[in-house]
């Protein structure tokens, strides 16, 4: 069996007095995302042969055109969670409203979550992931809608997984970030990228370069710089362009452009997690404007602009941008 000898997702967290899980209850909202993500890759694999491919008719709370697995998606996570009775509530960008679950059926954890991202590519077999930010209820909290509204900073823990030719399911904990691969054969998650750091040589640029024309002059001089200095990879699912700049080193762009002046992607269900993931890396991640993990969120569904990875690229691309 190929994770033989190697350290299975569920036996690291029994052992989460180190490596900074020291939560009760956190370990099982971990494994329920596991859970869920062994479901959703099962779906994806299979979408085309179960006819599961396809749009819903219906746009969510951004606008976006929802594809059958986005919605599928987003009822596996939202059941595994229920089900792991550690979680006080769900924010989900496919859900106009929170999920939030009152009195004693509620544990100590917010969750906000994209299922799944990179919607485009989903009929057509390019990677694509989910995303997770993990908080801790304040204590004697009674949660409600604003309960979600929380800083990125104020994060306990967040994780990504990506659906590309194997399944990795990312964890960021304080100072720690680990990679588990899933063994399709056994059905766990195996310990393959035991410490995650951002390499110090920044190898690739990811942005759409199709926007190019309608971003402002600082901003299209920012990208201009990387271009000159960088290998361009764009997937256009943000969580495998991240997964790769992680791992190779790298920076993600999607700037504010003349028609969208808080960018595309999500604060809340994108940008914060990610961000999370990238400064416990020891990367950073920017609004252009600000610290993303700073940014005081007005609502569950807003958008930011972005820039992610390697930290003295990000610093430098801000600065092009706010010299203006
Ligand atoms: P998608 O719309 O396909 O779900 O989350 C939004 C997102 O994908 C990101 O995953 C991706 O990085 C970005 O949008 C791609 O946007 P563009 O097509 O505008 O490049």
């Amino acid at each position: 069996m190929v994770t033989k000898n190697r350290t299975t997702l569920q036996e690291y967290l029994s052992s989460r007095s180190r490596e900074g899980i020291q939560n009760d209850g956190l370990g099982a909202v971990i494994m329920a995302i596991a859970e869920g993500s062994c479901q959703v890759q099962q779906q994806v694999r299979q979408a085309a042969l179960a006819d599961a491919l396809g749009t819903t008719g219906e746009t969510n709370a951004s606008s976006d055109v929802v594809q059958r697995l986005d919605a599928d998606s987003s009822d596996i996570f939202v059941e595994t969670l229920s089900r792991c009775g550690q979680v006080a509530a769900i924010g989900c960008e496919e859900k106009e409203d929170p999920v939030i679950f009152a009195g004693d059926v509620g544990g100590g954890y917010i969750v906000l979550m994209d299922p799944l991202d990179g919607s485009s590519n989903i009929d057509v077999a390019v990677s694509i992931g989910s995303i997770f930010g993990i908080w801790q209820k304040k204590p004697g909290e009674t949660v409600n809608d604003d309960s979600l509204l929380r800083l990125g900073s104020e994060q306990v823990a967040a994780a990504y997984v990506v659906y590309g030719s194997s399944t990795v399911l990312v964890l960021a904990t304080e100072n720690n970030v680990r990679g588990f691969t899933l063994d399709t054969e056994s059905g766990a998650y195996a310990l393959t990228h035991p410490d995650i750091k951002i390499p110090d040589n920044c190898t690739y640029y990811s942005t759409n370069e199709g926007n190019i024309k309608v971003l402002d002059e600082p901003t299209k001089k920012a990208i201009t710089l990387l271009r000159d200095k960088y290998s361009q990879r764009y997937v256009g699912s943000l969580v495998a362009d991240f997964h790769r700049n992680l791992l190779k080193g790298g920076i993600f762009a999607y700037p504010a452009d003349q028609s969208r002046k808080d960018g595309r992607l999500r604060l809340m269900y994108e940008a914060n997690p990610l961000g999370y993931v990238a400064e416990q890396a020891g990367g950073a991640a920017s609004s252009g404007y600000e610290r993303i993990m700073d940014i005081v969120p007005q609502e569950l569904h807003q958008k930011t602009p972005l820039i992610l990875g390697n930290k003295d690229v990000v610093d430098e691309t801000v600065a092009v941008i706010k010299a203006g």
